[in-house]
This record gives structure tokens, sequence and C-alpha cells, in this order.
């Protein structure tokens, strides 16, 4: 069993102007590709054919975790994203936000400030840990399964995510997705999982 690289759930052109085809082009079609084929070059024939995702992330070093994470972050993040996406949380969900950030206004200024700062390659999320929200950043292929904590929602803040679109304008980014692109819906869904 090889893995395979996940067709968006979106077509390319259903978040113009906010994020292009051309950005798709690069990002899912050789980027995240690129990740899924290392991957299966660095686990068919070993002693990690056929082991899952999660057990890769969960025990693999190196080079292996770097193409096993990415995996799981871009598959994770297309997630996040939707056509007509952005406004407010609903439910259970809003009002962990609430509890936690205190506002929805709260949160949106935490988790720029976080994207914006995270140095160099990287990625930001919103995760669960010990029945709390929290934002978190982690640097190059890490992920919030290494520290204790169940990811909700991410964004991807290397710059080949917004350099077609947004060359070094990453604030411009982050607000786009957060007001545009965030799929609130997805983030529901993995904190009814994770409760
Ligand atoms: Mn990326």
């Amino acid at each position: 069993m090889s893995f395979e690289l996940p067709t968006l759930p979106y077509d390319k052109t259903a978040l113009e102007p906010h994020m292009s085809a051309e950005t798709f082009d690069y990002h899912h079609g050789k980027h995240h590709n690129a990740y899924v084929t290392k991957l299966n070059a660095l686990t068919e024939g070993s002693e990690w054919a056929g082991k899952s995702l999660d057990d890769i992330i969960g025990s693999a070093e190196g080079g292996l975790f770097n193409q096993a994470a990415q995996h799981f972050n871009h598959s994770f993040f297309w997630k996040c994203m939707k056509p007509g996406g952005g406004g407010e949380p609903t439910g259970a969900l809003a009002d962990a936000i609430k509890r936690d950030f205190g506002s929805l206004d709260e949160f949106s200024a935490a988790f720029s400030a976080a994207s914006a700062g995270q140095f160099g390659s990287g990625w930001a999320w919103l995760v669960i840990r010990g029945g709390k929200l929290e934002i978190m950043t982690t640097g190059n292929a890490d992920l919030p399964q290494k520290h204790d904590a169940t990811p909700l929602l991410t964004l991807d803040v290397w710059e080949h995510a917004y350099y077609v679109d947004y060359r070094n304008a990453r604030p411009k980014y982050i607000e786009t997705f957060l007001n545009k692109l965030i799929n609130w819906d997805f983030v529901a869904e993995n904190l009814g999982n994770a409760s």
C-alpha cells in the first residue's frame, strides 16, 4: 500500500482570487506531491512498509518523519479552507473559542501574531491540549501530535504557500486566510472528534 496525493476538496480555481490555481499547481501538484513520492520511496521495501501514516509520524525520525509529517500537514491544510470561507464559528466551537481566548477577535489577533511571528518555514495551529484550546506554531514539518496536542486548524506559513499570490506579504496572506478562506465546519468537526 503506497501513500497517495489526496484530491483537493474543491477545484483549484475555487479559492480565487485569494489563492490562485497557480499556487495549487505548485503547492499541491508539486510540493505536496513530492512529499508523497519521497515518503513512498523511503517506506517501500523497508521496515516501514505497510505502516500507517500515524505510526510513521509517531516513531520515525529525520527525513522519513519530515516527508510523513508534511504529507499529513498538507492533507489537513487543504481541508482547513473552502470557497466562501471565513465568517464566524458556531455552536460548541464558538463557545470554546470564547472560553479560551475571550472572543473570536482575540483568537484572530493571537493566531495572526503567532503566524506572522513564526521565524522561517513552519505552521500555525489551533489545537486542543488537556481540554483547552491553544495556538501553537511549529517549525518545518513538526506538528502538534508530537507535543501531546490534537490539531483543529492549520495555516502553512512556508514561503511556497503564499509567495505566488502575496509575494513577501505574509500578514496579508494570514488576514485573507482568516477572513475569506477558513473552513470553520472542518474545525468544528475536529473539535467534536477530539472531545
Ligand atoms: Mn506547504
